[in-house]
């Protein structure tokens, strides 16, 4: 469900002084980084990494495609849609998701479903696959890294033990690009000021609407990656929200379901929301980092003892992801899992 515009979940930008978005420095020294990570995954289930290896070009191929099609018109947009779940959506972000003001391709990162979406979304098919898949590699490997300095941060004795859940060649990993056209109230030729209670739901202290709804990714991780323009927030473990300010050249991590349950609760996956701006149009990129359809999830050996026994049944990613999209997007659906 959308955050109604309550007192409590609005921005307190006075409470929020000083309370930095942790940035992990992936040149630092590796022992120091590994406990740095963790503490960013228990703190806010949040973090920015700077320092990468994603060379710009990748980056910058993946935007030009990005905006060469959300440039070109509905009906043309639409050839490469619906998004069920795969391909062209727009303001339905999914089966039981909230409206928002936006519009998406969401791509499965299997090169083969790939190559064959390609011919309905791009002109050049070849060239906007390449830029994809390039990208997805290059953000596949930090997701790997900070999975692989996860696991050593929590002193697991497998250190691979993470990051082979999403490079086994069945990962169920996507990648998301989202295009939030600019959205002004004032503005806006189609405002019906008799819909002023149903607007409040969807908007900010600030007025700006919500382009996509307060929720939690499923996956393991998200590295996500931005235009200039900003519109993230993210929620505190105490439910303030904090603006992240846009960096175009570094990417951000986010904590999914899977992670909280693989870590047995030690790290939360981070909710978030995605507010639209009154003038310039933002786009994002997301890596969703997921494990195969059939593999089982559940809290690492290490993370479960006596004193500390495990909170979730074990299932399987697809029984996972299948009750994410039975439910509305803000649903809590880890309630389903957990053992009461
Ligand atoms: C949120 C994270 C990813 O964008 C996504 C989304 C998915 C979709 O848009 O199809 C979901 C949403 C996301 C969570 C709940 C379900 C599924 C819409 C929705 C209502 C691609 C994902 O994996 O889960």
């Amino acid at each position: 469900m959308v955050a109604p515009c309550t007192t409590s979940m609005m921005i307190r930008t006075k409470k929020t002084k000083g309370m930095g978005i942790p940035t992990i420095d992936l040149s630092m020294e590796r022992s120091k980084l590994s406990e740095l990570v963790v503490k960013a995954c228990e703190d806010y289930g949040f973090f920015k990494v700077v320092n990468h290896s994603v060379p710009k070009e990748v980056i910058s191929r993946l935007e030009e495609e990005g905006t060469e099609f959300f440039s070109k018109t509905s009906s043309e947009k639409r050839q490469a849609g619906p998004a069920n779940p795969f391909g062209y959506g727009c303001k339905n972000i999914g089966p039981n998701g909230d409206m928002g003001d936006l519009e998406y391709l969401l791509l499965h990162t299997n090169p083969l479903s790939l190559s064959d979406r390609s011919k309905t979304i791009a002109n050049d098919p070849t060239k906007f696959s390449c830029a994809v898949n390039d990208y997805i590699e290059a953000t596949k490997e930090v997701a790997c890294e900070i999975l692989d300095l996860v696991a050593e941060g929590l002193w697991v004795e497998d250190k691979l033990s993470l990051s082979k859940l999403i490079r086994d060649v069945h990962s169920d990993s996507l990648l998301r690009i989202n295009h939030y056209p600019p959205v002004s109230l004032k503005g806006n030729k189609n405002w019906d000021p008799s819909k002023l209670e149903s607007h409040k739901l969807h908007c900010d202290k600030t007025n700006h609407n919500i382009g996509f709804g307060e929720h939690s990714d499923p996956q393991i991780l998200t590295i996500l990656r931005s235009n200039n323009v900003g519109g993230l927030q993210i929620s505190t473990h105490d439910g303030l929200w904090i603006p992240v300010p846009p960096d175009p050249n570094q990417f951000f991590v986010m904590v999914g379901d899977a992670l909280q349950v693989l870590t047995n609760g030690r790290f939360v996956s981070v909710r978030h929301r995605a507010m639209t701006n009154p003038m310039k149009a933002r786009m994002s990129m997301m890596y969703f980092a997921a494990p195969p359809l059939n593999w089982w999830i559940s809290p690492l050996a290490k993370m479960v003892t006596p004193h500390n026994p495990s909170l979730y049944k074990p299932f399987t990613w697809a029984q996972y992801k299948q009750a994410a999209y039975s439910l509305r997007l803000g649903d809590s659906r880890l309630d389903l899992f957990k053992i009461q």
